[in-house]
């Protein structure tokens, strides 16, 4: 039987998305917050639902007066945590999605493989669009939709009613290999550690232990402390022999909340850039997350290094990448709606001040729909800059960042 969240009833009246569901458990998880402001000029009618798409939301969305809350891992309650590591256990067995089409075509991304489950897809999506959605103004945009698609995903199919989960990792920038993120090896509530050296790596411990995906070939999932992630010719010099966990600390994360002021582009590239707080988590896990391939995997296979969403980890640090952006947009009005990008990356992805850093021409605008393989909902830009309208309806437990 489908337990209906605490305020199944505030939805029957329409005060906010049933879709996006709220805590089921007692106890203060959730905050009228503040929405934000208006949006800049009219922005025309919401998309029209893809009725082929496997995730939906409620078009037209009703008004978000009571947002679910994220929260920190750490925070959440061990049957919270057991309920969601079991539901995105339960979507890595819901059979693969047979609309899934291959509309992003980035180069070395592998086949769709039909014997797969829809948490797969949602991997190979990654893979598909990844030049589209990295380096570009898709970066923050596209990856908020695509991780509030995942949530809605696990509520859809595996009725998820819990708080969604992110990692606040400035937590664990002091000692990144012996964070607390990693010490509950608990297979019922733990995230598990790092993988076994005798094993390739794979995850010996936690919910995620020997657990199966199939891209870029099928293995179980690996993760790798690698403290020099940048240590390869590709990198200027000057990264390669530092560990790079002074990128996400609290002090640098203050820094770029406070700065970059109705910039949206200086302050993706400055979170962005290849060397910094986004990629340093990829990097430092390693493994799937770091898109890195066992030494066994069967020659010509691992041809993408865009697979991270195999590790759902992947999912908690994206939130927390998201919530650094929504800090940063309910830093000053002038943020809120500010977006500027292209479609294709810049060419100068070593300029720590390229004025193109969030990709060049054809430019994208507030109106730009979002790429979806026929698994996404369709929305566009406009309808996710507000995690508090349009079709989103959530906020944080908290904007502030500490040890
Ligand atoms: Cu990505």
């Amino acid at each position: 039987m489908r337990v209906f969240p605490t305020t199944v009833l505030a939805c029957a009246l329409a005060l906010c998305t049933p879709a996006l569901t709220i805590p089921t458990l007692p106890g203060l998880r959730y905050t009228l917050a503040t929405p934000g402001p208006k949006p800049p000029a009219p922005i025309g009618k919401q998309p029209a639902p893809d009725p082929a798409a496997a995730i939906r939301f409620t078009y037209p969305a009703p008004q978000c007066a009571l947002a679910s809350v994220r929260i920190e891992w750490r925070s959440l309650t061990i049957v919270e945590r057991t309920a969601w590591l079991g539901a995105v256990k339960c979507l890595a067995k819901v059979p693969h999605w047979k609309n899934l089409q291959a509309l992003g075509k980035t180069a070395g991304a592998p086949p769709i493989n039909t014997n797969s489950s829809l948490f797969d897809d949602f991997s190979w999506i990654h893979q598909d669009y990844a030049s589209q959605v990295h380096l570009t103004g898709f970066f923050l945009t596209w990856h908020r939709w695509y991780i509030a698609n995942f949530d809605q995903a696990l509520r859809q199919y595996c009725h998820y009613a819990g708080p969604t989960p992110y990692w606040d990792w400035t937590k664990d920038s002091q000692d990144f290999q012996n964070a607390t993120i990693w010490a509950d090896t608990n297979p019922l509530w733990g995230l598990g550690g790092f993988g076994d050296p005798k094993k390739e790596y794979t995850l010996t411990t936690g919910a995620f232990a020997n657990f199966p995906v199939v891209y870029p070939y099928v293995h179980n999932l690996r993760r790798q402390y690698n403290p020099l992630p940048f240590n390869f010719t590709f990198f200027p010099a000057e990264y390669r022999t530092v560990v790079p966990t002074y990128t996400f600390t609290p002090k640098e994360m203050n820094y770029m909340t406070e700065n970059f002021t109705g910039n949206f582009t200086s302050f993706q590239h400055y979170f962005e850039k290849l060397w910094g707080a986004h990629g340093s988590i990829h990097g430092l896990t390693g493994g799937d997350l770091g898109g890195v391939c066992a030494p066994s995997a069967p020659t010509g296979v691992c041809t993408s290094n865009q697979f991270s969403p195999n590790d759902p980890i992947f999912f908690l640090h994206h939130a927390n990448v998201d919530r650094v952006w929504a800090a940063w947009q309910r830093q000053n009005k002038a943020n809120f709606w500010a977006f500027h990008g292209g479609s294709v990356a810049s060419p100068n992805i070593f300029d720590p001040n390229d004025p193109d850093g969030n990709g060049v021409a054809p430019w994208l605008n507030i109106s730009s729909p979002f790429p979806t393989d026929g698994i996404l909902a369709n929305a566009r830009i406009a309808d996710i800059m507000d995690t508090m309208g349009g079709v989103l309806c959530y906020t944080y437990d908290t904007y502030a960042f500490s040890l």
